[in-house]
């Protein structure tokens, strides 16, 4: 299991030029998400976000919300510009986290399965279905002497967005995380103290627009 530590931008012509000169183009790929949920949206109001990219299952949840050593207001803004969540990969790990959310309705089958039909199955028994479902496409640079990854997305829908992202290993240094991250973010010009919304946001406030008010109410998003 990782950390993301990531802060979201809103990527200009100066910035990419900027990133351009300072990063190393890593290269650009496409990827399809497919996000699930229970038509009530049980895991995305508790901010669990699980989805299938490339064929493989993930699952970001949030960290316990600890104050990641900040002793400074300098060290709370960066902090509050970042989001922090774990992300799984492991299927058995994620299907029991969503467990302890959805209780199955069915018992676990006896019969010998395919891993494609226990996969099925699994989504039939937790009632999740797919509520977005949007392409990327991806350019990735890296600022090696900070150890950061900046992703530019681009998604089907008409929305750009820039990613600062740190993935750590559990129990890893936020703190320095978010220093890294700040650095970089001051090497592209970035300003503005507010956070960024990222695709997710901009794709439920158009096709979901009641759940994306919940999602704002129970500050989530
Ligand atoms: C909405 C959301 C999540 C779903 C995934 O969002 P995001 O990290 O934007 O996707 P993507 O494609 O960049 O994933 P990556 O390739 O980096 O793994 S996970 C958590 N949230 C909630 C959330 C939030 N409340 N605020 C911000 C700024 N971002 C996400």
């Amino acid at each position: 299991m990782s950390v993301e530590v990531e802060r979201k931008f809103v990527c200009t012509a100066d910035t990419v030029k900027t990133l351009e000169e300072i990063g190393v183009f890593l290269g650009q790929r496409q990827f399809c998400d497919h996000y699930f949920d229970t038509p009530k949206f049980d895991l995305t109001l508790r901010d669990m976000w699980l989805r299938k990219r490339k064929g493989c299952w993930e699952l970001k949840c949030p960290t316990i919300a600890d104050k990641a050593g900040e002793t400074s207001r300098e060290q709370s803004k960066a902090a509050a510009m970042c989001s922090r969540y774990k992300e799984i990969t492991n299927l058995p790990e994620i299907q029991l986290r969503v467990k302890e959310v959805i209780k199955d309705v069915c018992e676990d089958s006896e019969t010998e399965t395919s891993p494609s039909q226990e996969e099925e199955s699994w989504i039939i028994r937790n009632n999740l279905v797919c509520f977005a479902e949007f392409t990327t496409v991806r350019r990735s640079f890296s600022l090696k002497e900070e150890g950061v990854q900046v992703d530019l997305d681009e998604a089907d829908f008409g929305f750009h967005v820039g990613e600062i992202e740190v993935l750590l290993s559990e129990g890893g240094d936020v703190q320095s995380a978010l220093e890294k991250i700040e650095r970089t973010a001051g090497k592209l010009g970035l300003s503005g103290d507010k956070r960024v919304e990222g695709k997710m946001h901009a794709y439920l406030r158009r096709n979901h627009p009641e759940h994306f008010a919940k999602l704002l109410s129970e500050h989530i998003l």
